[in-house]
């Protein structure tokens, strides 16, 4: 999107402005703000022009300019139909010094979780990267991973679906796993290069089309307009992020691990027992029911307790 664009569409997410004050807030000349509402009109707003001048009558269901549209947070997004990776985009994107760029696409030709796994992103998700230069040490990245968790968490509640958090970064609706989250970054020891939050949403997509123990906002609620809950989600994003201290509150206040019985598969080994807390910048504490078992201990641990920093986490049924 270019820059005439963008700010056409902040002053129209004000209301209704006329051509020649449009052309003079933005310095251009008026067949270049008609321009930009024919494209506007292309990617499918409808735009009216009436006695007060142009107004929107009505906003796609998606695309870029419908995630820009009236967004409360800094982020031009650039938006794409099909993509293998929107992580792999904002990289060459941060490769190429960007900054506050939200990647999206309708779908993902090789969408990826962790560890490699692959992420099914069929037409119809909220697959999105948001690429940012936090100025704080690596070390606090998980927090950033636990906030978009958090920011998923609070949209879909807001379309009427009740969310929780599995310990580190699931969006859950009971045991079904409706969102996931993957965090890459680059920096050095005491600085974040770039940082990239890339969150896979299944939104008006159809459980069959997901892989076993995944769920939808279709299944749970019907379609949402995926402009406005991606606006959610990055404008509580935003909000999080510019408290990092408020962050791991604000997580437990969403998070269905704490006080569960949890099976958490780690790289040295399994520990089973009760969540007691997560602590900064984002491990879960497990007090475990007998001292020995598979774990070699090489998270911190304190009596019984360990400390894990990285691992997928199983809700176990109540004893
Ligand atoms: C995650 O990994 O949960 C992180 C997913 C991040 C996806 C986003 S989409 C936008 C951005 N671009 C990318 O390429 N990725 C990010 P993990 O915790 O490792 O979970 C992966 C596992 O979840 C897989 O091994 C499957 O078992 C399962 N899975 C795959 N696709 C799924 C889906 N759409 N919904 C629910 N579960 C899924």
């Amino acid at each position: 999107m270019n820059d005439t664009r963008r700010a056409l569409l902040r002053a129209l997410a004000d209301g209704p402005v006329t051509g020649p004050q449009l052309a003079s807030d933005l310095g251009v000349s008026r067949a270049a703000v008609w321009k930009q509402v024919e494209g506007l009109r292309e990617e499918g707003f409808e735009v009216v022009g009436g006695d007060d001048g142009y107004a929107v009558a009505s906003v796609p269901e998606y695309g870029g300019a419908a995630v820009e549209f009236g967004l409360d947070a800094p982020f031009a997004v650039e938006f794409h139909d099909s993509l293998p990776s929107t992580n792999d985009r904002a990289r060459e994107l941060a490769a190429e010094g960007r900054e506050d760029v939200v990647v999206v696409a309708d779908e993902q030709t090789g969408g990826r979780g962790r560890l490699s796994r692959e992420w099914n992103s069929p037409s119809g998700g909220v697959w999105a990267s948001v690429l940012t230069r936090p100025r704080l040490p690596p070390a606090h990245a998980p927090l950033y991973t636990l906030a978009a968790a958090v920011a998923v968490t609070r949209a879909a509640r807001g379309v009427g679906v009740d969310a929780s958090i599995k310990w580190p970064n699931d969006v859950m609706v009971d045991d079904a796993k409706l969102a996931g989250v993957l965090t890459e970054m680059e920096g050095e020891a005491d600085r974040i290069s770039w940082l990239i939050v890339g969150v896979g949403v299944n939104a008006n997509v159809d459980p069959d089309s997901l892989p076993a123990g995944a769920t939808s906002l279709r299944a749970e609620v019907g379609d949402v307009t995926r402009s406005e809950f991606l606006q959610r989600a990055l404008t509580a994003f935003d909000t999080l992020t510019a408290d990092p201290d408020a962050i791991l509150d604000a997580w437990r206040e969403h998070a269905a691990t704490l006080g569960r019985r949890v099976r958490v598969e780690t790289p040295t080994g399994v520990v089973e027992g009760r969540a007691v807390g997560v602590r900064f910048p984002g491990a879960l504490v497990v007090e475990t029911e007998d001292a020995g078992g598979e774990y070699d201990g090489h998270a911190g641990r304190s009596g019984g307790e360990v400390t894990i920093h990285a691992g997928d986490c199983e809700h176990l049924r109540p004893v």
